[in-house]
């Protein structure tokens, strides 16, 4: 996958991209990220990116020209055509492990990083594929966001997260938040790991571990069973917290 992240601040991705799993990515040519500070398509002799809102108000807004600069540019590197563009705002889908999965089948992607107050909206209508929020709050700028984007979508691109981890068990991955994990040691401070993980007895230790992430999801997030596929297994073993849940004087 391609991945070109539009920012004032490319350098604030050097780090984060330059380590541990998206680190070795990269290396093993899975995914190719590229970061185009957006300064360099402002054509003023300023080279200012942004200017005051009309309308007024307070802050600033980021200016059509530079973006729509730059697009052109992108466009002609990739054959006149691009895949999804993705701008990271308050505004946008919140983002989730789905999300994550469907933009991982995508051959390549732009993430557009916002500054200030935001970008003019004629960016929005006229360039843009889709919205991402990361959450309902406001930060100083999209390149934070669009590094989760990044770091998440990655996961799911067959090879990146290697035969020892496996994103099916992901929370989230089947709807589910996860199980808890043990290591060694056995004990430790006197805090010992349950025996069922000691036991060897695989069935068993699915089975607890199925009924740990169900627990687990319907004391934290009992909204997110609504979206999950429950057998038969599962809904004997809700039934069972419930009456479990009831019978308690909460
Ligand atoms: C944000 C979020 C976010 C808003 C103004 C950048 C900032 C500035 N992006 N999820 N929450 N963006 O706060 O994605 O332009």
């Amino acid at each position: 996958m391609k991945i070109d992240i539009l920012t004032l601040f490319p350098e604030m991705f050097v780090s984060p991209f330059n380590a541990s799993i998206i680190k070795r990515a990269r290396e093993r040519n899975l995914i190719e990220i590229n970061t185009i500070n957006i300064r360099d398509y402002s054509r003023n002799k300023h080279h200012t990116v942004d200017d005051t809102p009309f309308g007024g108000g307070a802050g600033m807004v980021m200016m059509p020209e530079p973006l729509f600069e730059c697009f052109d540019h992108l466009k002609e590197m990739h054959g006149g055509q691009l895949g999804r563009v993705i701008m990271m705002c308050p505004q946008g889908q919140p983002f989730t492990q789905e999300y994550a999965k469907e933009l991982a089948r995508e051959e390549h992607l732009v993430l557009v990083c916002g500054h200030y107050e935001g970008i003019d909206e004629r960016v929005r209508e006229n360039l843009i594929t889709d919205e991402i929020s990361i959450g309902d709050y406001v930060l100083t700028g999209g390149e934070l966001p669009a590094m989760v984007v990044v770091d998440a979508v990655s996961r799911m691109i067959p090879g990146v997260l290697g035969e020892a981890a496996s994103a099916e068990e992901d929370s989230f991955y089947h709807g589910l938040l996860e199980y808890p994990h043990y290591t060694k040691p056995r004990e430790y401070r006197g805090l010992a790991v349950p025996d069922i993980l000691l036991s060897g007895h695989h069935e068993n230790i699915r089975r607890w571990r199925r009924r740990q992430s169900l627990l687990r999801t319907l004391e934290r997030r009992p909204e997110l069973l609504k979206g999950v596929e429950l057998s038969k297994e599962d809904k004997k073993v809700l039934r069972e917290l419930l009456e479990l849940l009831q019978g308690l004087e909460l």
